[in-house]
Parts: structure tokens; sequence; C-alpha cells
């Protein structure tokens, strides 16, 4: 096992991640920029190094700052966290030019996901069901006009460096092709630097259910069961839930498997996401993401497992500690994002947290950086904490949900809890009937 770890993240997945590693007995090093000085895991880490000004690029994502300081203080793992460097091929590859372990997958399996229609390819080869689509890039207009009559309209653009949603348009009829692929081919060169697109049947009514794997990179891989992810507001998850109200137990068992052993087949390592939508019974592979998720902690709640700890062992060279026969499933967890966020507008509001104090009790977890008198500053994603409760049943996960985000002050900033408090009283909600579009509709009427 690693005697220290550098955590090369912020906020509330850095305390996260210095957690796991505490309770495992290992060291543990804080890296951050000139603006997150006070944050509460720097001051609980064992050393802390400041890594540059405040920009990301120069701080966060600056590669050789953060390998010096993995020099500096004899670091001999890496945690990136989410976002930042998390799917970075090339930062994993350089850690091990320098022996630091990365905790995560093999460079190769980020850079293969990372390429939307070689990660396709691959979920076909391994058995996993997608989206019907174009076999690879589109190449000109003519073979995009066959390949769209042959599955039909409406059709979706996409990029193939894409994810977020960025660089996507759909073609709602023949008419729309040619200048949906050509605003994608602009919108992609832009934000990627590259223009490969290809397109697929375009979902109209789905829901996102993504499916949470775990392998240790010797061909033991299992499932840990799926989250609803579908209420989202412009490509940012907003509320998580596990197990899907959607799904009954056949389909839950059906795709996990199905997940499973195609990470085995592929002997992947690390911790994971395959992302589906789900319309029709059916579900259709989008996208798999290497890294740890923001909601991971949903499927924490529901199975006792902590990933974070089963990541840092694995990257440590142990096999997988359980089998996927020993994972059970025990009631329902619900995620909620607390953003320093105007609750109808947005519009985000760092600044001073004057008063704090977080709701407790049985089922309750709540995973923040933030205390009264922190500074949020403005340089980061709006995320500050995440409130996650667990029950037995999605009924009372939901009175405990209420409970708790009437117990939640937070004073000084905007946050998003007087949203959840609204959605909670939500038939569709309460029912679990939502899909994709549910809440940027809902924000419209209300
Ligand atoms: C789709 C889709 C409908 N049909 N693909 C959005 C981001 C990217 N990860 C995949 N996305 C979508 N892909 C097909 N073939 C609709 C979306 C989509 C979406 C997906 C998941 C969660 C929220 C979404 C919001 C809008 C569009």
């Amino acid at each position: 096992m690693f005697d220290k770890i550098l955590i090369a993240n912020r906020g509330e997945i850095a305390l996260r991640i210095l957690r796991a590693c505490k309770e495992l007995g290992i060291a543990t090093v804080a890296v951050h920029s000139t603006a997150d000085a006070d944050a509460m895991h720097v001051k609980l880490a064992d050393e802390c190094v400041c890594i540059g000004p405040p920009k990301p690029a120069d701080s966060y994502l600056n590669i050789p700052s953060i390998v010096a300081a993995c020099e500096i203080t004899n670091a001999e793992a890496v945690h990136p966290g989410y976002g930042f460097l998390s799917e970075n091929a090339r930062f994993a590859e350089i850690l091990e030019e320098h022996k630091i372990t990365f905790i995560g997958p093999t460079s190769e399996h980020i850079r293969t996901m990372g390429d939307k229609i070689q990660a396709k390819e691959t979920a076909v080869e391994l058995g996993i069901p997608v989206v019907p689509g174009s076999e690879g890039a589109i190449t000109s207009l003519d073979q995009a006009e066959e390949i769209a009559e042959e599955i039909g309209y409406p059709i979706l653009v996409k990029a193939a460096a894409g994810g977020g949603g960025r660089g996507m348009k759909v073609a709602e009829t023949h008419g729309d092709l040619a200048s949906a692929l050509s605003t994608a081919r602009a919108e992609s060169k832009s934000s990627f630097g590259d223009d490969t697109l290809y397109m697929e049947k375009y979902l109209s009514l789905p829901r996102h259910i993504e499916v949470q794997v775990i392998g240790d990179g010797q061909g033991n891989a299992a499932h840990l069961g799926e989250r609803d992810c579908s209420l989202q507001r412009r490509h940012q998850k907003v509320w998580e839930e596990a197990p899907s109200p959607a799904l009954n137990d056949d389909e839950r068992n059906s795709i996990g498997d199905t997940v499973a052993r195609a990470m085995q087949k592929m002997k992947y390592r690390g911790a994971g996401t395959v992302e589906f939508l789900y319309e029709g019974g059916e579900f259709y592979f989008i996208e798999m993401n290497t890294r740890l998720q923001v909601e991971h902690p949903v499927t924490e709640m529901i199975t006792g497992i902590d990933l974070v700890i089963e990541q840092i062992r694995i990257a440590s060279g142990a096999p997988l500690s359980f089998t996927q026969e020993e994972v059970r499933f025990e009631g329902h967890a619900i995620e909620c994002r607390i953003n320093a966020e105007h609750p109808t507008t947005f519009m985000p509001s760092p600044g001073k947290i004057s008063q704090f104090h977080a709701p407790g009790g049985l089922g309750v977890r709540v995973d923040s950086g933030a205390y009264a008198g922190y500074t949020i500053p403005p340089y980061y994603d709006s995320l500050i904490g995440k409130l996650i409760v667990h029950a037995r049943t999605r009924n009372e996960c939901l009175m405990r949900l209420k409970r708790t985000l009437s117990e939640f002050v937070i004073e000084g900033i905007d946050t998003t809890i007087p949203l959840f408090s609204q959605l909670i009283t939500e038939p569709d909600i309460v029912n679990g009937s939502y899909d994709i579009h549910w809440l940027e509709n809902y924000l419209k009427k209300h």
C-alpha cells in the first residue's frame, strides 16, 4: 500500500479523497492554487503545496507543477478526482514516466473512451447495445445523407471529441442535415480543436441511466448498479438517485451483467461509469467516463462500498476486494448538488459564507468543504457540496430529503437548496416520472 498520496483536485472531492486516505492510514498532500489557501482539504492534509495562481490552466491543470509537488513531497501516487486532469491520458503517462502511480485506468483506456467514436466501437465489440448510427466518422454530406435515410430522422450529429453536449446538433428532417453538420463541425473545431463528427438516431424522450463499474486490471470487474441522472440543466446534473425509479430488477441485472462482463473482457482497471440513454425499455450506450464521478455517493450509500478506498487499493496492485455476488443493494439514495448559485436564475454566487450548518441524523451524508467564514472563490465551478440521503424505500428517502433540506443553513450566498425544496413537492418527482428534458421544461414554467 502507498505511504503518501497527492490529491490533484480541490473542493468537496479533494476532501472526499482525503477522508479515504486517512482511513487507510495514508499520508496526504494537498495541492492548491493561491485562491484556495483557506480550503478545508488544505487545512486537513498532512502537507500542502501551492501550485500556482487561481486560473485552472496555471494550477490544477499545470502538469509540471503537480509532478514537481510529487517529487518535493515524495508522494507515490496521485488521485485526480473528477474534472481537471482526471481524464487526461497524457497526464497518466507522464506520471508513469516519473514512477508515480496514477490512481485510475490505463492511459490507453482513458484515450480510447475520450474519443466517442472509438468508445462506441469498443462498446459494440464488447457486446454493449449502442444507439443506431454511423459506423465511425462522417466523411461527406452524401455519406451522411445515405446513413440518415437508413436509420431515419430525427438525427443527432455529435463531435467525436465531445461529451457534455458541446458540438451536438439535431437534424429533424433531410433538409436540416447539411446545416446541422456544418454548425456541429464549426462548434467542434472551436471547442475541441477537432472537427471529427459522427451521427446517431436522435432519441427524443430518454432517461439518462449510468452503470457504475469497478475493475482491478487483472480481469476481475463488477457493476455496482445504476444511477438515474436525468434531472439536469444545460448538461449539468442537479439531482441523482439510485436505484433508477424507471427500472425493474430484471432490467437492472441484465444491463449490469452486460457491462460487468464487458469490463472483465477489456481488463478495465479502476472506477468507471458506462452511460446509457434508456427509452422504450431499451438501453443505448452513449459514452464511458473513466473517472470517479460527482454522484458516486448514491452508489456508495446503497452498496456500502467505499469507491475511493477501492480505487486506492486497486492502484496499489490489490485485486478487487469483493465479487459480484457479494454486492448487495439496499434501500434508496438521492443526491442534491448544492451550488453557490441563485436557485431560479442560476447566477453564480461566490462570496463569504456567514453561517453554515449541515443536517445530520440516520442516513444523511454531506460532502462539502464549506464552513462558516469561508469565502467561495469566483474562479471555479459553483458546486460547494452535496446532500446525500439514504433510506429503506424511495418514499422514506424523499421524506428524509425534505427534512434535511429544511435543516440546512447556508447564509451569505445564494444556493440551489430552495430549488430542491420546490422539486420535492412536484408529483412527477415524487412519482419518479421524469426524463432528460423534464427539469428544463419545469424551469421554463416556474
Ligand atoms: C443523445 C440524445 C438523444 N439521442 N444521443 C447530451 C450530452 C452527451 N453526453 C449525450 N447527450 C445526448 N445524447 C442521442 N442519440 C440526447 C442527449 C442529451 C442528454 C443526455 C443525457 C442527459 C441530458 C441530456 C440533455 C440533452 C441532450
